[in-house]
């Protein structure tokens, strides 16, 4: 018997590297396209996350809303750790025993009847437009490739070349085309210019119910309502992208739910995952969905069983509807903490649930530099564009770690 050529070396724990050598070590080898905070975050449970030297920080971000149910929920831990277990990845080639009950559950959840899975909010959003395309050629009888799309001002739907196609936001879009024509951009929370983009070639109306990326912007009473009806009036299809807006963010399973509003197609994400694995979906009617036809539309990866385990987890978790609660309670001592910290360096805000857009008095610093402050003071934000800020924490967050993150802001403003 011979020897291989090489043994590898005995295996050694690695030397524990300091946050400041990591964020070093990352200069040379990672494409710059993010700005993070200089914290490196190496454990986290529910609202707390510890950085490499030890630090605990309030996670008042929650991965974008991907993490609404904290760092490593135990349900959805088990959840994952079970079906490792047991069956990861199939491909659509087959079927596994994980998506029907998947499929059969947000359904359930969101009123509506059928399931495409996907994997990033991104596709979700490519996989909605094709949707709708394909249901204005074959159902609204749109001429080939004439079909539109009306969209909002200042929309954040993702990053792919046809997303950043009807951006607004320059740092976004520019440097990336030639962009994928067929889009119509109107000012959001204006149904008058709605009404007005929507012809015979529309096949849907694309909005956040809630503009995140734009500052947390809420519409007002009654236009998701005027969306619905005006969609359904002129025969096209209401698409609501509630990606980061959905599942428990706002008090409500839904951010259309606040106005009892049905969607044609629901975009959802981020939170689906569990903050565990990547799940996205377009959720749609019956009669919308049904024009996908076999080698039409797919993913290697969408539904497969580790997504579906944890995504049918995800769902058990909001059908006891006590997250939901949970936003819409805690969601008022936000809202007042933040009234009282206005004209004390906050010059205006919105939340609706436990999510809020923070505008910060400008001679007080840019976004970035309040966040700044907040991580020297433990506790972990965004800001969006100049002077807004953004909290989305855990909705597992209590009332005492909400209030101890706005003593923390109220010092960082101070
Ligand atoms: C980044 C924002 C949040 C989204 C809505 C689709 C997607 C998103 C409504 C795409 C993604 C992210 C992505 C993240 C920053 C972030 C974001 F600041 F840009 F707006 F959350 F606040 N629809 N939102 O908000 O989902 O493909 O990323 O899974 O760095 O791009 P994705």
């Amino acid at each position: 018997m011979t020897a291989p050529a090489r043994i590898a070396p005995p295996r050694t724990p690695r030397a524990p590297r300091s946050s400041d050598d990591l964020i070093q070590a990352e200069r040379p080898v990672l494409a710059h396209n993010y700005h993070p905070l200089p914290v490196v975050i190496a454990r986290a449970e529910g609202v707390w996350v510890e950085d490499v030297e030890g630090r605990r920080y309030l996670d008042m971000l929650a991965g974008y809303s991907a993490l609404n149910f904290g760092h490593r929920h135990p349900a959805l831990i088990e959840a994952a750790h079970r079906q490792l277990d047991q069956l990861t990845l199939t491909s659509r080639a087959f079927h596994h025993d994980r998506l029907a009950e998947f499929a059969a559950s947000l359904a359930g959840l969101t009123g509506l009847d059928m399931v495409l899975p996907m994997n990033t909010g991104a596709e979700a959003v490519e996989s909605g437009i094709k949707v709708a395309r394909k249901w204005a050629y074959d159902v609204k009888g749109v001429p080939a490739d004439r079909a539109t799309i009306v969209v909002a001002a200042g929309n954040f739907h993702g990053r792919t070349t046809t997303i950043v196609s009807f951006s607004d936001d320059d740092t976004a879009r520019t440097g990336f085309g030639p962009f994928t024509p067929g889009f119509r951009v109107v000012p959001y929370n204006d149904l008058p210019a709605l009404e007005a983009a929507i012809d015979d070639t529309t096949a849907a109306v694309l909005i956040e119910p809630i503009q995140g990326e734009a500052g947390v912007l809420i519409p007002d009473d009654g236009y998701l309502t005027g969306v619905r009806d005006l969609t359904r009036r002129t025969g096209c299809l209401f698409i609501a992208d509630e990606i980061q807006s959905g599942l428990g963010r706002t008090g409500r399973t839904l951010a259309v739910d606040h106005e009892s509003v049905v969607p044609d197609v629901l975009l959802l994400g981020k939170a689906l995952g569990g903050g565990i694995v990547p799940v996205s979906a377009v959720v749609a009617r019956r009669d919308i969905m049904s024009v996908l036809g076999p080698g039409q539309h797919g993913s290697t990866f969408g539904g497969n069983p580790l997504a579906a385990a944890v995504g049918s987890a995800v769902v058990d978790l909001l059908k006891t509807g006590e997250f939901q609660a949970h936003a819409a309670d805690l969601g008022e001592l936000l809202h007042s903490g933040l009234a009282a910290l206005t004209g004390k360096g906050v010059t205006g805000f919105r939340t609706r649930g436990l999510w809020a857009g923070i505008d910060i008095d400008p001679a007080l610093g840019t976004g970035r530099a309040i966040s700044e402050r907040l991580l020297k003071e433990g506790v972990l934000v965004k800001d969006t564009h100049g002077s807004t800020i953004r909290l989305a924490p855990p909705l597992t967050i209590t009332r005492e770690e909400l209030t101890g993150a706005l003593e923390a802001l109220e010092r960082a403003l101070s």
